[in-house]
Order: C-alpha cells, then structure tokens, then sequence
C-alpha cells in the first residue's frame, strides 16, 4: 500500500488524546481527542454529500476551532483543502469558484447567499456553514453522523505523497491568481523541517494570532504544533492588547512585521513581559533590519526571521542556535536547495553577495499551478528549480538576503496584492484613462498600496469617490490607502509607466 506522509496525524491525535491541542482567548479547550473526534464526525459528513479524494472543498470561514477540524477532515478525506481570504468579495470569489469547481462551498454563516448563487451556476454540491459558535448546517450534518458513517471515516488513506492536500490561490510570479497545488509531501516535509529547525517539543504552546486562509498561520503554524504534539493559544484575530495578555501563558509567537511594529508602540512590551517566550518568528515580508533592533533592545529577543511562499512553504530560517542577522532571511533550511541564478543569463551564480534570482528545489515545493501548465512550466527551470520571482543574494556563510521582487507584486501587513488587478478595477472606472499601482514605505503595513490616476478629460473624480467604487469589487486590505491624481503616468522609450520612478517621487507619502 502507499505510504501516507501524513499518517502520523492520526497516531498523533490518537497518542495524545488527552492534551490539550488548543485554547481559545475565551478560555475553550479543545483536546487532541476532540480534534479527532470532530475532524472524523466533519470528514462522514463531506463523504456523506459525495465528496472523495481529490475534490476541492472551498472554505471561507471565521477563524475558529472549528475551521482547524474542517482542514483535518479534508486530509482525512484526501479531499483537497481550498481555504480564501475571509475579505474577498463576491466578485473575487465567483472567480475562485470558477476556477476550482470545488464539489463542497464552506461559508460562514451570513455569508451564505452569495455563496450559494455561486455554487448554482459552478455546479458545486451544496453551500453548508461552519462557526465555533451557534447552529451552523454543517457543524450540523456532522454531528447527525451515524456510528458506521464514523467508522468508515477513520485515517484509513492509501494516498501516496502526490496526492495534493490543499489548493491555495496565489498570483505567483506574475498575472491572475492561481490555484498553488501543495501535495501531502510537501506538508510532511514542511512540518518535519520546521520542528527540527525551531526545536519545537509538545511542552511548547504557539501563540497563534494570524489568519487560517494563508500557508503562514495554517501550514507552518497549525501543522508545525500537530508535528509535535505542542499546543495552540488561539486569538481571533491580532490584538496587541490581547496578544500582551496572554504572551506569559506561551512560549513561541510567530507573526508577520506589522506584528512586530504595533507590539513595539505599546509600552507594556518589555523584556519581563516577554520573558516566558524561547522564541519570536517573523516571516511573510521584510522585517526591517531597526524593528529587529529596537525589539531586541526592548525584549531581549532576537526575533528569527524565515522565507516563505505559498508555492514552496519554508525555504530558509535563521538558525534557533547561533547567528541570527538583521535584514537576512538566513541559510536553506535542510534538504532545501537554494541558488542564485543572473538575471540576464539564467547562469548560477556563486559569486557570494552578487544578487540574482532565488531559485529552490526541494521536498517543500509544490507539484504547480492548478489547470495551469503553461504557467507551471514557465515558473521552473529544466532542473526542477522554481523560480521564486524574488531577487536576492547570498554571503559567504550562505544566508540569504532579499534585497527586491523581479514580480510586480506589494506586500501590505503580509498580504499580497498584485497591482495589475488593482489598475484594472480601477481603469475600468468610467471617470479614469489610465492608473499605475505602487506599492510606497509604509511604517505600520510595511508597503501601503497607492493609485497613481489620470483621470478622464472630462472628468474630476474624487480620491474618496474611487476608494468607494473599488470596495464593490475587491478586498479591503487591496483598497489603495491613497489615490493620487497626475496629469500623466511617466513612461519610459518603450512607452513603459516607469514605476520605480513613481516610488521615488512618493516615497515619503506615508512618512
Ligand atoms: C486589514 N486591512 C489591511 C490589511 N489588513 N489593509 C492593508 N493591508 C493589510 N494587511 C484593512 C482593514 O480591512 C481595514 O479597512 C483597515 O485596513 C485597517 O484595518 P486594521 O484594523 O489596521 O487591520 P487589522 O485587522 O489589524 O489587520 C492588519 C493585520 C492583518 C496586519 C493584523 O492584515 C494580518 O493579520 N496580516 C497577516 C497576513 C498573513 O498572515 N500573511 C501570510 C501570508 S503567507 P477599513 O476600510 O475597514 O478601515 C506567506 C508565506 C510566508 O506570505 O512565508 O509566510
Ligand atoms: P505568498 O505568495 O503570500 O506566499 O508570499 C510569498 C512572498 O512573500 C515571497 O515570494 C517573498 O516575496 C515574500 N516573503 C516571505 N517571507 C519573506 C521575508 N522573510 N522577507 C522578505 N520577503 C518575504
């Protein structure tokens, strides 16, 4: 029979069915053994509406327990677990849909309209409702599950290593969002390095305060404290107040730089509020090499910084013993391949310090785009190197820095935001002739999303007339924080909008 690289989900929470995987800020516990309970009552229930192996199951939920037992269940299942944005719009989401024809939409309650015309014209099975709290009608098909349906939804996986475990919609190295195929080896391999390299034990408790939709805070989070039978203190969402609180009760926190900003403007943040925690994660964009310092000078802490993507989860980590560096990413974490490639030539390069492309190759990348393949096969080289769209180098110890992007991409407070889907919402404004979308220093987000617009000759249309016309169609953390009107975008000989020159001239825009 195939080997299951994640069979030892079940032994885990098997094992340990009397510890405590998680606690809620409320104060709910919820045991290994409920999370095994619950994630087989929720797997019956998606095998009782037809589901089985390799159908996409889209969830838009709220972060709640809940939510963790509905991933598990799909691994169970080896149904395909597709976690959004709880932020996209029915717009963005009627694309998502289409894209994936899930066989099962999992919406939170009061979001259930939307979902469910979507799911007629898909030809979807059924929109259901999950929440950790009050009547929901999945929450409800799963506990009506019969004793034999149960029986029959236990860890019983003949699925092999390829089997793709989840589909997370990222927009890659370029163009419209893509559906990123993460096989069940790439989990394994990701948890397994990540225990390793953070020296994760099951006496550790992750303070876990980020989003469940993106890979951060699902697969290196969720997946890592699963590996090793850790705990999870669970926050809705993050609170500097609340994460203050409760950081005596855990001993790792993990978060992206905007956490690591806002916890250094509160007072209370000071080397004894601090001193319960071994370590302080950062990950998800840049953290800027004097928030790393003033932390340190504040906590005591050094913060560890990682790099990440959706398509390939972990690549790099400072190292938990020994030199962590401000402003690099640290060296390929084991069984990781990492190289410099020349931008012009695509010939590797081993000149330490001189910036390329980073390129990986590994156990932790994913198996490609869904229903993509051109895309795919554009984004790795003959070697099965991918490129990762970002540019960076190496220094004589190999830790890496990433010094830029060759992708057109802003990165605000962790999320992506791709500017071409922003200039488009916007040019087809009628009042607007054309926009330039930039991503400008940003102290609180790290890059705040700015619209350079010029506007149609007969027209004078508002900055706050544009931002209302675009909350219709995109999610919020996309909305451009300012919108700045020109009488022409600058361009280059080509006819090319010269953007680093935007980002020059608006540099200080936020300061
Ligand atoms: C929320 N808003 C944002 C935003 N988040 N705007 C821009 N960028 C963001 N990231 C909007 C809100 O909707 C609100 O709009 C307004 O900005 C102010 O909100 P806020 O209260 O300040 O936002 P908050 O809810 O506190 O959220 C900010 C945040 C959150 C930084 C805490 O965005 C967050 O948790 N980010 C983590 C992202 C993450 O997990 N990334 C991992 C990707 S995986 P309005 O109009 O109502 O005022 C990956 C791979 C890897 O990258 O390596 O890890
Ligand atoms: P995502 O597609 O959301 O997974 O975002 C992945 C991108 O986030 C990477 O390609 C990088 O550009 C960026 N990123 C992740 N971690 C870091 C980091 N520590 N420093 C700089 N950029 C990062």
């Amino acid at each position: 029979m195939t080997r299951d690289p994640l069979g030892w989900i079940e032994e885990t929470l098997r094992v340990r069915a009397a510890r405590v995987f998680l606690e809620t800020a409320a104060g709910r516990v919820v045991l290994y053994g409920e999370l095994e309970r619950e994630s087989r009552r929720m797997a019956a229930a998606l095998r009782s509406l037809g589901v089985s192996a390799g159908d996409r199951i889209t969830v838009q939920v709220d972060k709640s327990p809940e939510a963790v037992f509905l991933y598990i269940a799909c691994l169970r299942l080896g149904a395909v677990f597709m976690p959004l944005n709880t932020a996209y719009t029915a717009v963005e989401l009627d694309y998502f849909v289409g894209d994936a024809a899930p066989k099962v939409v999992i919406a939170s309650p009061g979001a259930t309209a939307t979902a469910a015309r979507l799911c007629q014209t898909s030809g979807s099975v059924e929109v259901l409702t999950v929440d950790g709290a009050g009547p929901c009608t999945f929450n409800a098909l799963a506990a009506g599950m019969t004793a034999a349906s149960l029986a029959s939804a236990s860890w019983a996986s003949p699925l092999g290593g390829e089997a793709i475990a989840a589909l997370v919609y990222t927009s890659g190295t370029t163009g419209r969002s893509k559906g990123a195929m993460l096989t069940r080896s790439n989990l394994a391999a990701n948890s397994t390095r990540l225990i390793e390299a953070w020296a994760f034990t099951e006496e550790d408790v992750l303070l876990h305060a980020l989003p469940i939709f993106h890979v951060h805070g699902l697969f290196m989070a969720i997946d890592t404290v699963l590996a090793s039978g850790a705990s999870l203190l669970f926050l809705e969402r993050f609170d500097p107040e609340e994460v203050l609180r409760v950081l005596p009760r855990v001993s790792v926190m993990m978060g992206v730089p905007t956490y690591y900003i806002r916890l250094l403007q509160n007072p209370a943040l000071t080397r004894a509020a601090t001193a319960a925690l071994r370590l302080f994660i950062c990950g998800s964009a840049p953290l800027l090499p004097q928030t790393h310092q003033a932390f340190e000078a504040c906590t005591g802490h050094s913060i560890l910084e990682r790099y990440g993507m959706t398509e390939t989860l972990i690549n790099t980590s400072n190292p938990y013993q020994g030199d962590r560096r401000a402003g690099s990413v640290g060296p390929a974490l084991a069984g990781v391949e990492l190289r410099i490639t020349d931008l012009d030539t695509g010939e590797i390069t081993s000149i330490p310090k001189s910036i390329g492309s980073i390129e990986v190759r590994g156990p932790n990348v994913f198996k490609g785009y869904w229903q993509a393949t051109e895309k795919t096969q554009s984004s790795f080289r003959r070697d099965g190197f991918f490129i990762t769209g970002d540019l960076g180098y190496l220094d004589v110890d190999g830790y890496l820095y990433i010094v830029g992007r060759g992708k057109d991409l802003i990165i605000s407070g962790g999320f992506n935001v791709y500017p071409v889907e922003i200039e488009e919402a916007i040019n087809a404004l009628p009042e607007v002739a054309e926009s330039a979308v930039i991503g400008v220093p940003h102290a609180d987000l790290g890059e705040g999303v700015t619209a350079i617009v010029v506007a149609n000759a007969a027209s004078t249309p508002s900055e706050h007339g544009i931002i209302e016309a675009l909350k219709l169609r995109l999610a919020k953390f996309k909305i451009p924080k300012r919108v700045l009107f020109v009488g022409e975008l600058p361009r280059n000989a080509m006819g090319k909008v010269q953007k680093q020159l935007l980002r020059t001239l608006h540099a200080k825009l936020y300061d």
